[in-house]
Parts: structure tokens; C-alpha cells; sequence
């Protein structure tokens, strides 16, 4: 039988390519978003290997989270896999400079949405004895770098619910894949810099970053691991980079 997985942030990004290195595996697809003809394009594309269901919502609209999941019919209830992949970094600065709209987006994206919708599917998964949850962390997640404040405190929030997943979720056979990526160029650094193309390609200028498929990649092996095996936590930098702020360019 084929397994089914819930992929948030699934529009673009980490999201988009584990949705397609999914449907390479066969792997059935519940793809969430807040961008409804992305998604939709992707669906068209996908569900020619694989069944595809949409769900736009934003994950830092409790409420919208709850209804649209808790719309799902039973079937697509039995949910394998959850990719609590949505999340963003909002500037770059001094906590002193910080804009408190950007701290509001980022707790409430990265680390109350991951909540809001892992309460959802976890019972789910009890339910069933198994399931897989992967959470996307970063390696800000670790390590705090100047101007990172806020996101970092953010993705070490991730850290702190994978590990407090993992134990808790333990005596149901619930495995939780933590995956912390280094450089990866996506449209990561155009929101972070909130549009300015310059600022953000210079974020990747003299190095070869990763990019989406190296991450989904990784979670692909990670979900095609045995029953008894499980990638507890993951790390992944592009070979030019050593910590956040090591990287030989050239
Ligand atoms: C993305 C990696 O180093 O820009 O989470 O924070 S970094």
C-alpha cells in the first residue's frame, strides 16, 4: 500500500522538491501552502505518479490550520509522513533594530505553526501506532550568529520540539527526523530581505550553496530508512561552509 505524507510549506522551496522526490518514491501527497496556484500547478505536475490533495492555509492561522486538516475525509487521515517544512527568516539586524512584525511572523510561523499543526496529526499517528514526523530546523537552530536573534531563537525552537517529540512520541513508534540545513538558495534570503535581490544574491555570491533537492534529497532517504531505523537528527552544509558564518568564497 502506498504511504501518504503532509508537506507544509509545500508551494516552494525544502517544500516543493520533497514533494517531487516524494512522488518519485510513490509516496501519496497532502500538500499544504497559502499560495493556492502554485500549489495547484505542482498538483497537476505530481498526480500524474501520484494522488494529490491541496490545502491552503496559513500555519499561523490557528484556526485555518485546524479546519482545513480536520476537513481531510478518513482516508487522508492516515497519514504517514508530516514535512513541518513552512517557515521563514523576516530581516537580518540587531535584536536592538528588530521589527517586532518580523519576531511575530517568525514565532508564530516557524515555531506556534509547527505546533499548530503537528497537534493536529499527532493523535492521528497515535492512533495508529506509527508515522514519521520531519521537522526543518536550520543550522541557526544550533548556532546563533550576529543579526540571526530572533530566527535563531526560533529554529532552536524547532531543535527543543523535535527532541521533546521524539521522547514523547516514543512509546508510540513515532520516529521524528530533525533536518538542519546550512546555505540552501531558495527564496529563503528574497523574504528575509523582504524583496531586495541584491541583498539576497549576494547571500550565495562565490560559493556553490545547496540547493532544494540536496535538503529533499536527504529527507527522501530518511523516509525510505527500515521500520527500526530512524535519522534522528541531520545537519547539511554545502561543502564550502563550516558554521553560519565560515563559508570559502572564492
Ligand atoms: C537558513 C540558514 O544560516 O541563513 O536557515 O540561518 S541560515
Amino acid at each position: 500500500m502506498s504511504k501518504l505524507a503532509i508537506i507544509t510549506g509545500a508551494s516552494s522551496g525544502i517544500g516543493k522538491a520533497t514533494a517531487e522526490a516524494f512522488a518519485k518514491l510513490g509516496i501519496d501527497l497532502i500538500l499544504c501552502g497559502r499560495r493556492i496556484e502554485r500549489l495547484e500547478a505542482l498538483k497537476e505536475t505530481l498526480e500524474k505518479s501520484v494522488n494529490v490533495h491541496i490545502l491552503t492555509f496559513d500555519v499561523r492561522n490557528r484556526e485555518a490550520v485546524e479546519t482545513a486538516l480536520n476537513s481531510l475525509p478518513e482516508a487522508l487521515k492516515q497519514v504517514d509522513i508530516l514535512v513541518n517544512n513552512a517557515g521563514n527568516a523576516h530581516g537580518l539586524g540587531t535584536i536592538q533594530d528588530g521589527e517586532v512584525a518580523d519576531w511575530d511572523a517568525m514565532i508564530d510561523g516557524n515555531v506556534k505553526g509547527l505546533l499548530y499543526v503537528s497537534k493536529v496529526v499527532m493523535p492521528w499517528m497515535i492512533a495508529r501506532q506509527a508515522g514519521h514526523i520531519i521537522n526543518i530546523s536550520s543550522i541557526a537552530g544550533k548556532q546563533t550568529y550576529p543579526n540571526g536573534n530572533v530566527y535563531c531563537a526560533s529554529k532552536a525552537a524547532v531543535e527543543a520540539i523535535s527532541e521533546g517529540m521524539r521522547l514523547d512520541l516514543n512509546p508510540h513508534g513515532i520516529k521524528v527526523t530533525n533536518v538542519a540545513p546550512g546555505a540552501v538558495e531558495t527564496e529563503f534570503s528574497l523574504v528575509r530581505f523582504k524583496g531586495d535581490n541584491e541583498r539576497s544574491d549576494s547571500v550565495y555570491k562565490g560559493f556553490q550553496p545547496l540547493v532544494a533537492e540536496d535538503i529533499a534529497d536527504i529527507i527522501a532517504f530518511a523516509v525510505t530508512r527500515p521500520a527500526h531505523v530512524v535519522m534522528a537528527d541531520i545537519l547539511v552544509y554545502p561543502t564550502a561552509q563550516a558554521s553560519p558564518s565560515v563559508i570559502n568564497r572564492k
